[in-house]
């Protein structure tokens, strides 16, 4: 994987416009190396601390499928997302951002959708429109049903000291998350994954959301169904290096 380092740090901090003859200038001096080595041109850059769970997402979807990219820290210590040519990539100066070749998305289901469909149609990404619309259901759940509650535990009990912590939030968060994994373990009865035999992109949001679950300091009921696809996710090398980093 090439390296890019320094260089493309410092020439990204100009302003970006992903189609323009830069992009092409840089690309074209990237793949001649500065000191003559052809160092190939790694396409798909991701923008992105590790410790972000949205970021997780696409790293996870990112290694199983194999793809050759690189990782930019950005994003809370690392900065970033402030800078103007941030902005131009991501008007929400959030992380994750994308940049594939000159097709640049954020927010990280959308990222998630963009890979697959690109790379693993009919396989992570299902082919037919109403198996995609039903993995889709369980993206769309958990940016908004499953992190409404598992947000203000993240926050309260890894991001926020001791004597400043608002437990009613936290424990409200907590009942919250309870009754959304109550349902994703009916929902996992006799199956493997989400929508059977096979990981889809069902599967990915949800996985990073469990492990947050399971990692963090609190009670949780016994839901079999769930902690049985939780370890099943466990066994798969991309998931292991890309989601179950420290909770920070
Ligand atoms: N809906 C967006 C949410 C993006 C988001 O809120 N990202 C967080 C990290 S998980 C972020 O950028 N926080 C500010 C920061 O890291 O500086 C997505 O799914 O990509």
């Amino acid at each position: 994987m090439l390296n890019l380092g320094g260089v493309f740090l410092s020439d990204a901090k100009q302003r970006y416009n992903p189609r323009s003859s830069w992009l092409r200038r840089r690309n074209d001096g990237l793949t001649r190396g500065e000191n003559g080595n052809d160092r190939g041109t790694v396409m798909l850059k991701i923008w992105g601390r590790r410790n972000s769970i949205n970021v997780q997402k696409v790293m996870w979807t990112v290694a199983e499928l194999g793809l050759e990219a690189e990782r930019i820290d950005a994003g809370m210590a690392f900065g970033v997302v402030n800078e103007p040519w941030y902005a131009d990539l991501n008007p929400n100066r959030r992380v994750p951002t994308i940049d594939d070749d000159g097709v640049v998305l954020w927010e990280s289901n959308v990222i998630v959708r963009y890979l697959a469909s690109e790379h693993a149609s009919g396989t992570l990404m299902p082919a037919e429109p109403a198996r995609r619309a039903k993995a889709e259901i369980w993206m769309d759940w958990q940016q908004s049903s499953v992190m409404y509650g598992l947000t203000p535990v993240f926050l309260g009990l890894i991001r926020t000291p001791a004597d400043q912590r608002d437990m009613a939030a936290i424990r409200a968060g907590e009942d919250e998350v309870k009754a959304a994994f109550a349902l994703l373990d009916r929902q996992l009865a006799g199956k493997s994954y989400l929508l059977g035999d096979q990981l889809t992109v069902a599967d990915i949001p949800l996985g990073c959301a469990a492990y947050r679950w399971y990692a963090l300091p609190i009670e949780r009921p016994d839901l079999p169904n769930l902690r049985a696809w939780y370890e099943r996710l466990t066994e798969r090398p991309a998931f292991v290096e890309n989601v179950m980093v420290p909770l920070t």
